[in-house]
């Protein structure tokens, strides 16, 4: 019988491609060590529980306590906390997205309020592409589809100008994330804080039909293979 109200320890799944090999019906939510590929091995945080899961995490941001002004190195290899608020890291994100994979996008605003995108295609390129996103296939409950301005763009950080802005998105809008001109959704935004019409924060735009930016208290982005691999 699994029982997950205690679980505290790490485990280790090595032959785990990403999480959708963790079993949910016996292993709980939790730290996983996983193996995208031939001597590519690193710890991500398995969702059991959300539906359609196992689901492997690789955006979480649930309290103002992680930086996420940061720079090209910090995004690429990853940072914060797997337990509380992290980025996985790009290099990982790209190879857990080699296999068809989808993205889950979850949110709620300060007023408590929930609402999530889902996508049948998200892809991450390799950092000589600079991370290049591949989204589309849009389901979910929310009114806007914001990824779907970003499909396409290179990752830029604060010292990584990659967008198609004559300014420096990424600079002006305090995060590292795939900026065109510069963002529909910024949910790695630095400045976390209740309310709407900080440009700087976690934005997901028009959440509310009429108000343009409005943050979010939590965010999560979780990620799925689609197909079997032998
Ligand atoms: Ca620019």
């Amino acid at each position: 019988m699994k029982s997950c109200k205690n679980f505290t320890i790490v485990s280790y799944e090595i032959n785990a491609i990403d999480c959708s090999d963790v079993n949910p019906a016996v292993h709980c939510s939790g730290i996983y060590r996983i193996t995208p590929k031939p001597g590519v091995s690193f710890d991500v945080y398995c969702d059991m529980d959300t539906e359609n899961g196992p689901w492997t995490v690789i955006q979480n941001r649930q309290n103002g306590e992680e930086e996420f002004y940061r720079p090209w190195t910090d995004y690429k290899n990853g940072f914060g906390n797997l337990r509380g608020n992290f980025w996985l890291g790009n290099d990982a994100i790209h190879h857990i997205t080699v296999p068809e994979s989808n993205l889950r996008i979850e949110l709620v605003t300060w007023l408590g309020d929930f609402g999530y995108a889902q996508y049948s295609t998200f892809r991450v390129g390799n950092e000589t592409a600079n991370y290049r996103l591949t989204v589309s296939g849009f389901s979910g409950n929310l009114t806007y589809d914001c990824m779907a301005f970003h499909n396409g763009m290179m990752f830029s950080t604060y010292d990584r100008d990659n967008d198609f802005s004559t300014r420096h998105c990424a600079f002006v809008y305090k995060g590292g994330w795939w900026y065109k001109s510069c963002y529909c959704t910024n949910l790695n935004g630095g400045e976390y804080m209740p309310g709407h019409g900080n440009t700087k924060s976690l934005v997901w735009h028009s959440f509310y039909p009429g108000i343009r930016y409005t943050h979010m208290m939590t965010t999560r982005m979780l990620v799925k293979r689609l197909r079997e691999l032998n």
